[in-house]
């Protein structure tokens, strides 16, 4: 029989994605459970043409469930996934909470999806950033090891959830209406402005927590745990994709033509790399595409070894940054 499906965080800005995914791909279960706070409670979604009720997230909520997908914070995550798997569920988790457990594999499926055998009732869903790194990187890295990389990210405000989306939309709508608006979900203007990722910053470091997340999660899913990373996450007035310049160091040079053919082929990826009509990645491009999109494919002038490829990626961080990911994660699990 096909599995009770649970989205924990099921009104959220990824909880909502989830709910299309399972849609879109025509999920085989047997019943949607949608799960939030009580704040949310009787509130209904529609799924495949029917209302289903919004429930108030209970540790009593899992009997019955095979499948539940979290995406409702860390917090959450930490304090009800082990009634889920104890209750028989297998939980795909969207949060941080168990990233870095030694016994939760962190999975993106086109980068090391035969992880997903060796878990243990939970599997961890990455950091958006990550995720959508890694797709571009791993082919590149499958055929050359990649030695070194710096990353700068444009991270769009879906990152921040539901709540800073609608920030964006009505501070950028007072802006133009010449009036003052004060922030409530993040921390600067948001705007016509861009500002360092509002992830906690530690002052010994100077590193934020969504760069240390990036850095480690990158390294676990390449399966490369002393890769050297560096990194500037920074948040931008855009709704729902995020960007990321990469500078990848390669062994020896990898040809910007081998590089090219090697991302075409790519699951999960889709070359978007025209000089001629200076068409590159961008977030409106990617919003609602599962594919990551990956262009100014070129030879870092900044490095006189001639090792190093300069590249623009962009993926909509709901998609393959969350909600896809997950869903993909819970089909390879499905009984073939
Ligand atoms: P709710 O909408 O009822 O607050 P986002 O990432 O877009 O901010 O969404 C967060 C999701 O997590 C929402 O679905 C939210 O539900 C849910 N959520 C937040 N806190 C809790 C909680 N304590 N218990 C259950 N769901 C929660
Ligand atoms: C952002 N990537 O754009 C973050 C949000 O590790 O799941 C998600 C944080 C995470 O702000």
């Amino acid at each position: 029989a096909n599995p009770v499906v649970a989205i924990v965080g099921a009104t959220g800005a990824v909880g909502v994605e989830l709910l299309r995914c399972l849609e879109a791909r025509n999920f085989p279960l047997s019943r949607l459970r949608l799960l939030a706070s009580p704040r949310s409670a009787g509130r209904t979604m529609t799924f495949r043409g029917e209302a289903v009720e919004v429930e108030a997230l209970t540790e009593d909520s899992f009997e019955g469930v095979g499948l539940a997908l979290f995406s409702a914070g860390s917090g959450v995550s930490k304090r009800y996934a082990a009634a889920a798997v104890k209750a028989g569920a297998v939980v795909v988790d969207n949060s941080s909470a168990f990233r870095m457990d030694p016994d939760v594999p962190l999975v993106v499926p086109e980068v090391n999806g035969a992880a997903i055998a060796r878990h243990r009732g939970i599997i961890a869903n990455p950091n958006c950033v990550a995720a959508i790194a890694t797709v571009a990187l791993a082919p590149l890295h499958r055929a050359h090891p990649i030695r070194r990389l710096h990353a700068a990210t444009y991270q769009a405000a879906s990152g921040a959830g539901a709540a800073a989306m609608e920030e964006l939309r009505e501070s950028t709508a007072a802006y133009l209406r010449g009036e003052r608006f004060e922030p409530r979900v993040l921390p600067h203007p948001y705007a016509f402005n861009l500002f360092s990722h509002n992830a906690e910053m530690d002052p010994e470091t100077g590193y934020n927590g969504e760069e240390t997340k990036v850095v480690a999660e990158t390294r676990r899913i390449m399966g490369t745990p002393e890769l050297p990373v560096g990194i500037t996450c920074i948040r931008v007035p855009v709704l729902r994709a995020h960007a990321l310049a990469l500078t990848v160091e390669f062994g020896e040079a990898v040809p910007v033509e081998e590089a090219r053919a090697l991302l075409a082929a790519a699951p999960g990826v889709k070359l978007v790399d025209d000089r001629a009509r200076n068409h590159f990645p961008m977030p409106s491009d990617a919003t609602g595409q599962d594919d990551v999109l990956v262009g100014r494919i070129r030879p870092d002038s900044g490095d006189p070894s001639g090792r190093s490829l300069c590249l623009f990626v962009v993926g909509d961080q709901l998609l393959k940054g969350a909600a896809l990911n997950a869903v993909q994660i819970a089909e390879a699990l499905l009984p073939r």
